[in-house]
C-alpha cells in the first residue's frame, strides 16, 4: 500500500504487461497503462485525492444510483467516496494481477440508502483492464439499482476522437431530455450527454493516439459525455481546457437499463478495455 504526502492510501500495481493505481478510496482505479504506452485513463491537473472525495478522472464507481436516477442519493450515489476495504491483491501470473475490493453497508449508507449490501470489486490489470462490479442484495427487501463505471479515456483531442458501436441505438439526450436514435459514429463540436439504450455489442473509441475497444457484460446501457467548453469551466477539480483531453464512455446500467435486485440475488457489471 502507498500513502501520499496527506496518507492518502492507494496500491500500486506492476506486472510484466501494465502498470495501474488504486485508490481504497472508492475503489477508485486512475492509473492504468500497458507497458511502454501511454494512460488510457484521464487524470485531472488538479484532482483532489482526499477520502470522501471523488477523484476526477480514471473510473468513478457510481453507485447505487448513476447520475440523479434516485434523487434521495447524492449524485452518482456514495460509492465513490466511500472507503473500501482490500481482500487481496494476487499476481495469477507474470502478466496478470487481481485486485478484490468490498464496501459493506454502514450506519452511514444505511442513513443515505436502507438497505444492507456487499459490494464487490474485482480489478484485473493485464494487457487489458477488466472491472467487475458485483452487488449483492443483503437485505430482506428487493431493491433498484443504478450504476455505471464512469470511465475517462485520454484522448489526444475531443475533435479527432470517434465513437463507433452505438449505431441505430436509442438515446436519451440530456442535454434536452429527449429521445433521440444514433445516426453513425459520435463525433463532438459541442457539449455531448447521452445515455444510450438497447446496448448490445462492442464500443469504438476511435483516437489519433490509438484505438480502445470497450465490452461490456450485465448491461445494456452506455453514457456518452463530454462537458465542452462552458461546462466545462464550471465542473469541480476540472482545469478550463480539460474537455480537450477526455471523453467519458461509461458502461453501465442506467435510466431504463435499472436492475431490481431481490434478497439474496446478486448482478454483476463487468467491463473490459482493451487498447488494440
Ligand atoms: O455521466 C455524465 C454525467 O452525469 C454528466 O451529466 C456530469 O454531471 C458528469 O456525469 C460528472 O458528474 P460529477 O458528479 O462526477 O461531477
Amino acid at each position: 500500500m502507498k500513502k501520499l504526502f496527506n496518507g492518502f492510501e492507494y496500491l500500486e500495481i506492476k506486472n510484466s504487461a501494465a502498470t495501474a493505481k488504486i485508490a481504497l478510496s472508492g475503489a477508485h482505479i486512475f492509473e492504468y497503462k500497458r507497458s511502454s504506452e501511454e494512460d488510457i485513463l484521464w487524470l485531472s491537473d488538479i484532482a483532489a485525492f482526499k477520502e470522501g472525495t471523488a477523484i476526477r478522472g480514471g473510473i468513478p464507481i457510481c453507485w447505487p444510483s448513476f447520475g440523479m436516477n434516485n434523487p434521495r442519493l447524492p449524485q452518482h450515489g456514495f460509492a465513490r467516496t466511500s472507503l473500501f476495504s482490500l481482500l487481496y491483491s494476487e499476481d495469477i501470473d507474470e502478466h496478470t494481477t487481481e485486485v478484490l475490493l468490498r464496501l459493506t453497508d454502514s450506519q452511514r449508507s444505511r442513513k443515505l440508502w436502507n438497505y444492507k449490501f456487499e459490494l464487490n470489486l474485482k480489478i484485473t490489470v493485464s494487457d487489458t483492464l477488466k472491472m467487475e462490479l458485483e452487488t449483492i442484495n443483503k437485505d430482506r427487501q428487493a431493491f433498484t439499482l443504478t450504476q455505471a463505471f464512469h470511465t475517462y479515456f485520454n484522448i489526444s483531442n475531443i475533435k479527432d476522437v470517434m465513437i463507433s458501436g452505438l449505431d441505430k441505438k436509442p438515446f436519451l439526450d440530456a442535454l434536452d431530455g429527449k429521445i433521440k436514435r444514433q445516426n453513425g459514429a459520435i463525433k463532438f463540436s459541442l457539449e455531448y450527454d447521452a445515455v444510450y439504450q438497447k446496448v448490445d455489442g462492442e464500443i469504438v473509441l476511435e483516437d489519433k493516439r490509438r484505438t480502445i475497444s470497450i465490452k461490456a457484460e450485465g448491461s445494456s446501457s452506455a453514457v456518452v459525455w463530454n462537458p465542452w467548453i462552458e461546462k466545462c469551466s464550471r465542473m469541480s477539480y476540472m482545469s478550463k481546457e480539460a474537455y480537450k483531453e477526455f471523453v467519458c464512455i461509461e458502461t453501465s446500467n442506467a435510466f431504463d437499463d435499472f436492475r431490481v435486485l431481490q434478497p439474496n440475488h446478486s448482478h454483476t457489471l463487468k467491463a473490459t478495455f482493451t487498447p488494440l
